[in-house]
């Protein structure tokens, strides 16, 4: 999935407006399965469904034990996105969202928001692409070479570490995080494409391998 990491994001703009038509907009909910990873190359990819496919739901599980974060890949269609996790209580009930770019940079992260100790927050204005959405218990938080990456209790990559991409998680306080099952209602994220999906939507898009490797050397 390197290549998709890389993939300008012109041309999954292009294809994300080719492809996300009134006729293509049925939702899905993408469940956890087996255990997500919590950096980016063990992030559970939201490829179940075709891109395009609107993502509303993402369902999972933090395991009681010693530090455990879950890490999604997912397509944001651009302009406002948002991730809650207050619409369907689970019984992860301290929950915490994390959004990072598609080179793992801190996007955006809130702790107690919505109702009680669970999450929600909204953003405006985001660009179209590949980004990774983490969910935690209280207290287990990313950081970076620089570490921390956030700070406070909501907002953007303010931490000491909010310069540099995810390569960890840590406890900010104690030892153990909250665990169990939960909920993220989510708005402005679809499914990503699979490889063969982003070939088929470049040849779509008029732009083909060819063109695009030949933007690769010019640049
Ligand atoms: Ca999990
Ligand atoms: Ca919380």
């Amino acid at each position: 999935m390197k290549f998709l990491t890389h993939l300008p994001s012109f041309c999954l703009a292009l294809a994300t407006a080719a492809l996300i038509s009134p006729h293509s907009a049925h939702a899905a909910t993408f469940a956890e399965g087996t255990d997500a990873g919590q950096t980016l190359g063990t992030a559970k990819i939201v490829d179940t469904s075709a891109f395009g496919t609107s993502l509303d739901t993402i369902t999972g599980n933090i395991p009681v034990g010693l530090g455990r974060a879950d890490l999604f890949q997912i397509y944001l269609t651009g302009g406002t996105f948002s991730a809650d996790t207050n619409l369907t209580t689970g019984t992860l009930t301290d929950t915490q969202l994390f959004l990072f770019s598609a080179s793992g940079l801190g996007v955006f992260w809130d702790d107690d928001a919505g109702t009680g100790l669970l999450s929600q927050f909204s953003i405006s204005n985001v660009t179209a692409g590949i980004y990774y959405l983490g969910i935690s218990g209280y207290n287990y938080d990313p950081i970076s070479a620089g570490g921390q990456i956030f700070s406070g209790t909501s907002g953007g990559p303010t931490g000491p570490g909010g310069a540099s991409p995810l390569t960890g998680w840590a406890f900010t306080t104690g030892t153990t995080s909250d665990s169990g099952v939960y909920t993220i209602s989510l708005t402005g994220a679809t499914f990503v494409p699979e490889p063969s999906e982003v070939m088929g939507l470049l040849a779509f898009a008029g732009l083909g391998s060819a063109a695009f490797l030949k933007r690769r050397r010019l640049v």
